[in-house]
C-alpha cells in the first residue's frame, strides 16, 4: 500500500489535504475495479443482477468523507457501491452478496444484492421499492433529535425517486421539525429509461427545496471536492439543529440501468461518450496529477493493488458455499 507524500504540493483552495485526496482517489480506483468485476461476473452468469455505480463514485465517496463514519447513519440505495466500500464493507463481503453466497453480512445473501443492513457500519436496511427509505431516514433523524443523540442521517436516492410521494412527505416533515438529515440526490438524469424531462416539469431538483423552506443546492457530483464541501456544510447545519438540506449531485450513468437493461433503445447516440468526458475517476486523476499530488507510479500501484484485492475477493466468493437451506426461514417474519 502506498502512503501519500505529505510534502507534495497542495491545492490551497481545497479543504482537503493531499493525503486525504489520494486516499479518496485510491478508494475510487478500488470501487471502479470492483464494479467492473461485478458486471463481468454478471455476464458470466455468476451474478444475477447489477446496478452499476460507475459515474456516481465522486458523489458517493465525497459525501462519506464529509460525515462521521462509525457515528452517522447512511440510508443508501441500490447504486451505492462506493458508499458501502468507503464505509468499510470489504470487496469480498460485497461479492458474496452479488453471488448469493453464505456469509454475506447484509442479509445472509437472502435478499437482492447490496440490500440489508450493516449496523456496525451505519448502513441501515434499504428497500428496493423506490423512495421508501426517505421517510425511514427522517424517522431516524427524528429519533436522534428526540433522544438527544448526536448522529446525523444522510439518505441517498436517484432523480426518479423524487417523483414518488414518499419523498414529499420526507422533505416536508424533516424541514418542519428541523431534523438532522441530508437529502442526497444522485441525479443521473434517468429513471431506468425515462429521461428527467419526462419525469418532472422542473429543471432542477434542488429548486424543489424552496417549497419545503430548506436550502437546496445543485453541485457537480463528478467533483469529489465539490461534493465534500457541500455535504460538510449540510452536516454542519444538521449538527447545529438548523435542519435538513437537499443536495442534488449531478452525476453520470455510464452503463444501462441494470444488467437486465438495454440502454441502446432509449439513449441517443453519442450521449454516453459525452458523459464519459465527465468521468469522476479521470477528473480526480487529472486534478491530482496537475497538482503534483499523484504520479504515474503511485497511480499504477493503486490499480495493481485494486486488481489484486478484487481478484482475491472473487476467488474467495466463488469458493464460498451457497446458504444452507435449513436456515431459510430464519430472520423472516411470518404468522
Ligand atoms: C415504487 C417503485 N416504483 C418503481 C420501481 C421500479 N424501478 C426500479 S429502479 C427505478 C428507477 C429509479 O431511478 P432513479 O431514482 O433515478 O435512480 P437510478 O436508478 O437512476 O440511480 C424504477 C422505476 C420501484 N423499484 N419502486
Ligand atoms: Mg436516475
Amino acid at each position: 500500500m502506498a502512503t501519500a507524500n505529505r510534502s507534495k504540493r497542495q491545492d490551497p483552495s481545497s479543504p482537503l489535504d493531499s493525503e486525504t485526496l489520494l486516499e479518496m482517489y485510491r478508494q475510487m480506483v478500488l470501487s471502479r475495479t470492483l464494479d467492473e468485476r461485478i458486471w463481468m461476473l454478471n455476464r458470466q452468469g455468476k451474478a444475477a443482477i447489477v446496478a452499476s455505480s460507475q459515474g456516481h463514485e465522486a458523489g458517493q465517496i465525497g459525501s462519506v468523507y464529509a460525515l462521521q463514519r462509525g457515528k452517522d447513519q447512511f440510508y443508501i440505495y441500490y447504486r451505492d457501491l462506493a458508499v458501502m466500500l468507503t464505509l468499510g464493507m470489504t470487496p469480498e463481503e460485497i461479492l458474496l452478496g452479488f453471488m448469493a453466497k453464505a456469509g454475506e453480512p447484509l442479509s445472509g445473501a437472502r435478499q437482492f444484492p447490496t440490500h440489508g443492513a450493516y449496523l456496525e457500519l451505519g448502513i441501515v436496511n434499504q428497500s428496493n421499492v423506490i423512495a421508501t427509505h426517505l421517510p425511514q431516514a427522517v424517522g431516524a433523524a427524528l429519533a436522534a433529535k428526540m433522544k438527544g443523540e448526536d448522529y446525523i442521517v444522510i439518505v441517498y436516492f436517484g432523480d426518479g425517486a423524487t417523483s414518488a410521494g414518499d419523498t414529499h412527505e420526507a422533505l416536508n416533515f424533516a424541514s418542519l421539525h428541523k431534523l438532522p438529515v441530508i437529502f442526497f440526490c444522485e441525479n443521473n438524469k434517468y429513471a431506468t429509461s425515462v429521461p428527467q424531462h419526462k419525469q418532472m416539469a422542473v429543471e432542477s431538483i434542488a429548486s424543489r427545496a424552496e417549497g419545503y423552506a430548506m436550502p437546496g443546492i445543485s453541485i457537480d457530483g463528478c467533483d469529489v471536492v465539490a461534493v465534500y464541501e457541500a455535504v460538510s456544510e449540510a452536516a454542519k447545519r444538521a449538527r447545529s439543529g438548523m435542519g435538513p438540506t437537499l443536495i442534488e449531485a449531478m452525476v453520470e450513468r455510464f452503463l444501462p440501468h441494470t444488467s437486465d437493461d438495454d440502454d441502446s433503445i432509449y439513449r441517443p447516440k453519442g450521449e454516453i461518450e459525452e458523459a464519459r468526458k465527465r468521468d469522476p475517476l479521470k477528473a480526480l486523476n487529472l486534478s491530482l496529477t496537475s497538482l503534483g499530488i499523484l504520479d504515474a507510479e503511485t497511480d499504477k500501484q493503486y490499480l495493481d493493488e485494486a486488481r489484486s484485492i478484487v481478484n482475491e475477493a472473487t476467488d474467495l466468493a466463488e469458493a464460498a458455499p451457497f446458504p444452507d437451506t435449513s436456515d431459510f426461514m430464519e430472520h423472516v417474519y411470518y404468522s
